[in-house]
């Protein structure tokens, strides 16, 4: 069997990477070729996301690859969900993506009754969520008219990085699931939604399916990277939560999970959608993943804010802190657990985090005194494994099944405090599966490529093959803090 190396091109909200898989027909090895840390640019009154730099990243980091390998094989491509770039008709990009912790399209959420929200659920599957693309699109349509009015083209992010590769213009169903422009009952763009906000559907493009060629890479890259034979760039999940899920390695339908990075999605593996009025109580989403296959979950602040906090206390401390003196600070401090709401508006993009955590505790009663990193921390390692415990008992109650373990993946299954936390709050077997979980489950599907008639069960079985797990389990005692924590929600 010859090897064949493939490339994930992974881009989240905090870092981006590429990837090196080797599949040599029974499994794959990762090798990180290239990381770099991604953020927001704040220019006057709004956050941007840089495309360019990271193109020209993704493009040095191929010829780092092509020092290591003789051939590239294939590319594909996967980033975080919802953000979107416009383009003119001669597709010359309107704009730097705007980011989603903009509050541009928040007017346009708050002007909805709950009918109208319950009846967009409705037609998409999908939650009304602030940052669904369909309200930013909405801002950008009143608040930047000039730009709305030459939009001819919309691109999400892992779209505009597929065209930036080779020239085609192609809508990747999962993260267009994000948008709310885009039904997962009917799989296709929704009418209903485009005309209630004025969007023309026009703005999208024909819609990818999983594992076929996107097309080669542009012959300017090709020269620039010296090479002189053509490579594929595959349409992959390029949602990283729908990629990151290929990377399960369950052998059981519907399966738990949770997707930890920046965001925590805490969900389940579906057939098809629940469209019912248990799964709007209890705020969950039916996003499409992987062929077809839809992850029913709630969309969850992750480890964001103790990265906006271990920021704050490295800037106080004046040095890079490592995650285990993050959780060893938290461990100093013994009194009653205090609990935070992590998905309160409050701390989705405050001035600073610590402030924020600490002036809500002493307003809930829960702490006196100074601003105390042992308290701050705690509340959050304890809250977030205490919302992972609610929303799976919710899950279980909507999907009408009890599960007996919970799969974590991406960087955050690295962080044992909250693993073991979460173990414990929610009794189950927790499994960290790989912290490079998106960029596997992106390598796995452009084995389509090579193998046409490969499933999604034959991919989990070459990730079981490829990754070592490792499993927590406590003894639950008492755990009512739970219901404390799902009295805040
Ligand atoms: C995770 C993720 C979430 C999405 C959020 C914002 O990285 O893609 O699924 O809701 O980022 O885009």
């Amino acid at each position: 069997n010859t090897i064949k190396n493939i490339i994930s091109l992974d881009c989240g909200n905090s870092s981006y990477r590429v990837v090196l898989g080797k599949y040599d027909g029974n499994k794959i090895t990762t090798e990180v070729i290239a990381q770099e840390s991604n953020g927001m640019n704040k220019v006057q009154d709004y956050y941007y996301w840089d495309l360019h730099k990271i193109f020209d990243f993704f493009i040095k980091s191929l010829k780092e690859v092509l020092k290591k390998v003789d051939k590239i094989d294939s590319i594909g491509v996967c980033t975080w969900g919802v953000d979107f770039a416009l383009y003119d008709k001669d597709r010359n990009m309107l704009s730097n993506p705007l980011s989603y912790r903009n509050t541009i399209g928040e007017k346009s959420l708050n002007n909805l009754s709950q009918d109208e929200k319950d009846k967009m659920f409705y037609d998409t599957g999908i939650l009304c969520d602030k940052i669904n693309s369909v309200f930013m699109l909405s801002g950008i349509k009143e608040k930047m008219p000039d730009i709305f009015e030459k939009a001819d083209k919309l691109l999400m992010i892992p779209d505009i990085l597929n065209y930036m590769l080779t020239g085609v213009m192609i809508n990747e169903p999962s993260e267009l699931s994000t948008t709310q422009l885009f039904s997962s009952i009917t799989k296709d763009i929704s009418l209903e939604v485009c005309n209630k906000f004025g969007i023309p559907k026009e703005l999208f493009n024909k819609i990818g399916v999983h594992g076929d060629t996107i097309g080669n890479l542009l012959p300017s890259i090709r020269d620039e990277l010296g090479i002189d034979y053509d490579i594929p760039v595959i349409l992959v999940p390029s949602h990283d939560t729908a990629s990151a899920v290929v990377a399960i390695p369950s052998m059981e339908d519907n399966f738990a999970f949770i997707s930890s990075g920046t965001w925590s999605l805490i969900g389940a593996e579906l057939d098809e959608p629940v469209v019912a009025k248990e799964v709007l109580e209890s705020n969950l989403t039916n996003e499409l993943g992987a062929f077809n296959k839809i992850t029913i979950l709630k969309n969850s602040a992750g480890m964001f804010i103790i990265q906006r906090i271990k920021k704050e206390y490295d800037e106080i401390t004046k040095r890079d802190n490592s995650w285990e003196e993050i959780n060893n600070i938290a461990d100093m401090y013994k009194g009653e657990v205090p609990l935070i709401n992590i998905n309160n508006i409050r701390f989705f993009n405050p001035e600073h985090m610590g402030n924020e955590i600490h002036n809500y505790l002493v307003e809930t009663n829960q702490y006196n005194g100074e601003l105390n990193w042992s308290v701050v921390i705690k509340a959050v390692q304890e809250s977030m494994a205490c919302c992972y415990a609610h929303t799976i008992d919710s899950l279980e109650k909507v999907i009408g099944k009890e599960f007996k373990e919970i799969f974590i993946v991406g960087g955050g299954s690295k962080n044992n405090v909250v693993n073991e936390l979460t173990a414990k709050r929610t009794g189950k077997i927790i499994i960290a599966c790989s912290k490079e979980s998106t960029s596997l489950g992106n390598i796995v599907v452009q084995i389509k490529h090579f193998e046409k008639e490969i499933s999604l069960k034959d991919m989990r079985d070459i990730v079981k093959k490829s990754i070592d797990l490792e499993e927590y389990q406590v003894e639950i005692e008492d755990n009512s803090i739970v219901d404390r924590y799902s009295k805040l929600v």
